[in-house]
C-alpha cells in the first residue's frame, strides 16, 4: 500500500492535467455542413444540382486526435450543388465531403441526440445532407444543406476492462500479459490515459486489454481521474478488476481501505455510475500476494470474496454497501510483478472464460431466433379466428 503526502498529490494532479491536454483525446466537437443545393433555371425547367453530404468514416487506427491534427478548424463543409444553365440543364451536384473517425465512436447532436455510431472499419454515416436543388416544385431556389455541431464520443472497443483502484497493479498486469509499455510507478494515478494492449497466444488468437486510469470514491460523481474513462468499460465483454490485498489509501487525509473495503468501493463506483455494468461477467484478481503478509490476509477474504453477496448483505456500513453485489466468475490471487506463472495462468483464464461467453451468447442468440422463427411461422400457419 502506498501512501501520498497532500503536497506530492497536489503536485500529480496538476501534472496529470498537463499531460492529459497532449494526451488521449476521447471526445471531438466538430462542425459539419451539407453544401447549398443550386438553382435552377425556370425558363428551360433546369433543375440545380443538389449539394454534397458530409460522411464520417469509421477506419481502425485513426484516433481522435489524428482528426483534430488534420483539419484543426474543426469545420467539415460539403461543396454547393451547381446552379442549372443553358449548358447544364441538370446542374452538377456538389461533392460529397467524407472524413474518417476512430471505430468506436458514437456521434450526438447539439441537444446530446445519438445520431449513431461506428463499430467496424468502414461503416459510414451521414452527418449533413447537402440541400436539395432548385426545381419547380421549389420556385427554382436551391436549398441550404443541413449545418451543425457534432459530438464524435469515443468508446474503446476492448475484449477486456481492467478497472481498479490507483497502484493496484492494473498497469503492471497490462504489460506482463502484453506488449504494451505503459508507466508504472509506485503513486496513485500513473496511468493517466487509457492504454490498450494485445494479449497473443501462440496459435496467433488475439485478446485486446483496457488498462484504465485508477477509480477512485466518488468517481462516478468526477471524483478523481478514472470517471472519465468510465465509459470505456460500457463495451468490453469482461470486466477484469484488479485489487490490492493490502487495500489502498489515496493520501493521509483519506481513511484506508482493505482489501475487502476496496471490492465493495469499486462495486459501488460502477453500480452508481451504470448500473448495467453488473451484469457484465467479470473476474477478479487480488494482486500482490508476494508482499509481507498476504496469504494470511488472503485465506481471511478468500471465502468473503467467494460468497461476496452475503457479505455484502451483512456488511454495516451502509455507505460503502453496493446494492446489486457483483457476481463473480472467477477469483485468482497473483503476483502481477514478481510472477510470471501467475500470469501466464491469467492469460489462460482470460482466453477461456471469453470464448465461454461467446458460445453462451450464441446460444442465447440462436434459442432467440428460433423463438422468432416459431412465432413467424405461427403467424403464417396458425388458427385464424373468425
Ligand atoms: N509487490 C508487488 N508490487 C506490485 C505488484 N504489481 C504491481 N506492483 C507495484 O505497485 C505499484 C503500482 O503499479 P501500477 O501497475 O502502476 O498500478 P496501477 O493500478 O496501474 O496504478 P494507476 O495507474 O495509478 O491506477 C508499482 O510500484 C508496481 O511495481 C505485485 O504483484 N507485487
Ligand atoms: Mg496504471
Amino acid at each position: 500500500m502506498v501512501v501520498v503526502s497532500p503536497s506530492l498529490f497536489a503536485k500529480l494532479r496538476k501534472l496529470s492535467r498537463k499531460y492529459l491536454r497532449h494526451g488521449f483525446r476521447d471526445s471531438l466537437k466538430v462542425f459539419v455542413s451539407g453544401g447549398s443545393g443550386g438553382n435552377g433555371l425556370p425558363k428551360f425547367g433546369g433543375v440545380g444540382g443538389k449539394g454534397g453530404d458530409v460522411n464520417v468514416i469509421a477506419k481502425e487506427e485513426v484516433t481522435l486526435d489524428d482528426v483534430y491534427k488534420k483539419n484543426k478548424s474543426k469545420r467539415y463543409v460539403a461543396e454547393s450543388g451547381r446552379h442549372s444553365s443553358h449548358n447544364f440543364i441538370l446542374g452538377v451536384a456538389g461533392e460529397n465531403n467524407n472524413f474518417e473517425v476512430p471505430v468506436g465512436v458514437t456521434l450526438y447532436d447539439e441537444n446530446g441526440k445519438k445520431i449513431g455510431e461506428l463499430n467496424n472499419g468502414g461503416e459510414e454515416l451521414l452527418v449533413a445532407r447537402g440541400g436539395l436543388g432548385g426545381h419547380k416544385k421549389n420556385g427554382y431556389k436551391g436549398l441550404p444543406g443541413i449545418s451543425h455541431n457534432v459530438r464524435l464520443d469515443l468508446k474503446l472497443i476492448a475484449d477486456i476492462g481492467l478497472v481498479g483502484f490507483p497502484n493496484a497493479g492494473k498497469s503492471t498486469l497490462l504489460k506482463a500479459i502484453s506488449h504494451a509499455k505503459p508507466r508504472i510507478a509506485s503513486y496513485p494515478f500513473t496511468t493517466l490515459r487509457p492504454n490498450l494492449g494485445i494479449i497473443e497466444y501462440k496459435d496467433f488468437r488475439q485478446i485486446s486489454m483496457a488498462d484504465l486510469p485508477g477509480l477512485i470514491e466518488g468517481a462516478y460523481a468526477n471524483k478523481g481521474m478514472g470517471h472519465k474513462f468510465l465509459k470505456h468499460v460500457e463495451r468490453t465483454k469482461l470486466l477484469l478488476m484488479i485489487v490490492d490485498i493490502n487495500g489502498f489509501q489515496l493520501s493521509p487525509q483519506y481513511p484506508h481501505r482493505d482489501c475487502m473495503e476496496t471490492i465493495m468501493l469499486l462495486n459501488k463506483e460502477l453500480e452508481m455510475y451504470d448500473e448495467t455494468l453488473l451484469s457484465k461477467p467479470s473476474m477478479i484478481l487480488i494482486n500482490k500476494m508476494d508482499s509481507e503478509g498476504a496469504k494470511e490476509k488472503f485465506i481471511e477474504v478468500k471465502d468473503k470474496i467467494r460468497n461476496f453477496s452475503d457479505f455484502v448483505k451483512d456488511y454495516s456500513n451502509e455507505e460503502m454497501r453496493p446494492e446489486n453485489p457483483i457476481k463473480f466468475c472467477d477469483i485468482m490471487c497473483i503476483s502481477a510483478k514478481e510472477s510470471s506463472s501467475d500470469v501466464a495462468m491469467v492469460k489462460e483464464k482470460l482466453r477461456h472464460l471469453l470464448d465461454v461467453f461467446a458460445e453462451l451468447e450464441e446460444s442465447e442468440n440462436d434459442s432467440k431466433n428460433m423463438y422468432d422463427d416459431l412465432k413467424k411461422n405461427m403467424q403464417v400457419k396458425g388458427p385464424v379466428l373468425v
